[in-house]
């Protein structure tokens, strides 16, 4: 199916069927690409339709710097550049060591972690461009269904030593993340990683076309850090030597790149409502613990999960559901959960996360891996 060139080939498919006519108003001609790359493509030369192996698929990931095929015009475009580093103080005076994508038409981004959102709507064509910084790294904007060229997962396309320009365009709304996927498990944990939101063709302020409105929006992110995997190189791991990447210890524990002790307050993190009004808090689990959520006093309504709708009236079998007020939900890596809250008195509301190690089940550093904030209702 994919061989043959990249470029130029005929195109098939209902997908591209039925936006044939758009596409050919978009073409943008061979070797305007996205700048530098290879435009000579063989899909044969990625690992799409490479002889797979352990040497290619694992230890020596083909990198590479294509020109992206079949490209269009985009409908909204994004630059990263990656891998940045930043240090981030902690609360007892260590300085961790985190890598992000940065923005780069946005130099404050180089210390944001995580790394900025991404924010999309369906049926738009988007170009997501990474900038391959120190080594190779890609883009994979998880969730999003794009072809495999595009899906930025290294062991099955290909790593990106300069630069790449992912094309994709999402069809259903949801909340989703973007990371890298080199060395997934260690360049996750190191920050390179952020929410990938797609909002309906109407654009933000309800989950699906005329439905599910919010009125506040809100984003959890928990994470945990293990400060030893710090010293580990960035190819740890990778050629069959044990890089002691099954042993996790965090000691640090944040929710949206915010400390534990400083969660309750932070803007970034407490919710500000008033009675009356919806909060959508779009939560996304970063961490590699099981995460055990309790909200106090407010029941939340799932109104979707790993980036799927419910409620969507093309999937009439999956509707929202109601944690109640006080029940913990548990979430494990990269799940994700669209809440709902819809409060009818005014109060602090408290939530409490709480780390779990997914083998002994216990809370994390003798029990100290929690994280709490409110959700503050006025009148
Ligand atoms: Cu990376």
């Amino acid at each position: 199916m994919s061989k043959g060139r990249g470029r130029g080939r005929g195109r098939g498919g209902r997908d591209e069927d039925r936006r044939r006519g758009r596409d050919e108003d978009r073409s943008e001609s061979s070797g305007s690409g996205s700048g530098g790359g290879r435009s000579d493509i063989e899909f044969e030369d990625s690992n799409v339709a490479g002889n797979s192996s352990f040497d290619t698929f694992s230890c020596n990931v083909i990198d590479e710097n294509f020109d992206t095929p079949d490209r269009v015009r985009p409908d909204r475009r994004f630059s990263r550049a990656g891998a940045n580093t930043l240090k981030l103080e902690m609360s007892d005076g260590e300085d961790i060591e985190f890598w992000n994508f940065k923005d780069d038409d946005d130099s404050d981004s180089k210390d944001e972690f995580p790394s900025r959102p991404i924010r999309v709507r369906v049926g738009e064509v988007v170009h997501s461009e990474i900038k391959g910084e120190k080594n190779s790294h890609t883009i994979h904007h998880h969730g999003i269904n794009p072809t495999t060229f595009n899906d930025g997962v290294g062991h099955t396309s290909f790593e990106v030593n300069g630069r790449y320009t992912y094309q994709f365009q999402p069809r259903y709304p949801g909340t989703h993340f973007y990371h890298c996927h080199k060395n997934t498990v260690l360049h996750f944990e190191m920050g390179m990683y952020g929410l990938l939101i797609v909002d309906p063709a109407s654009g933000p302020g309800s989950l699906l076309d005329g439905d599910l409105e919010y009125d506040v929006e809100a984003f959890w992110i928990p994470d945990d850090v293990d400060p030893r995997w710090r010293d580990l190189n960035h190819s740890a791991g990778l050629c069959n030597e044990d890089a002691g990447l099954n042993v996790f210890r965090p000691k640090y524990f944040l929710i949206t790149g915010v400390e534990n002790t400083r969660t309750r307050r932070h803007r970034k993190v407490r919710v500000d409502a008033r009675v009356g009004e919806t909060v959508l808090v779009r939560f996304l689990n970063a961490s590699y613990s099981v995460v055990r959520t309790t909200i106090e006093g407010l029941d939340a309504e799932v109104v979707g999960t790993d980036g799927r709708i419910l409620g969507d009236p093309d999937r009439p079998w999956a509707q929202p559901y109601t944690i109640p007020a006080g029940e913990p939900f548990e979430t494990v890596s990269a799940q994700r959960r669209d809440l709902f809250f819809r409060p009818t008195e005014p109060g602090e509301y408290r939530v409490r996360m709480e780390f779990h190690d997914w083998i002994t089940g216990e809370i994390h550093d003798n029990g100290r891996g929690v994280a709490e904030t409110v959700i503050r209702v006025r009148a």
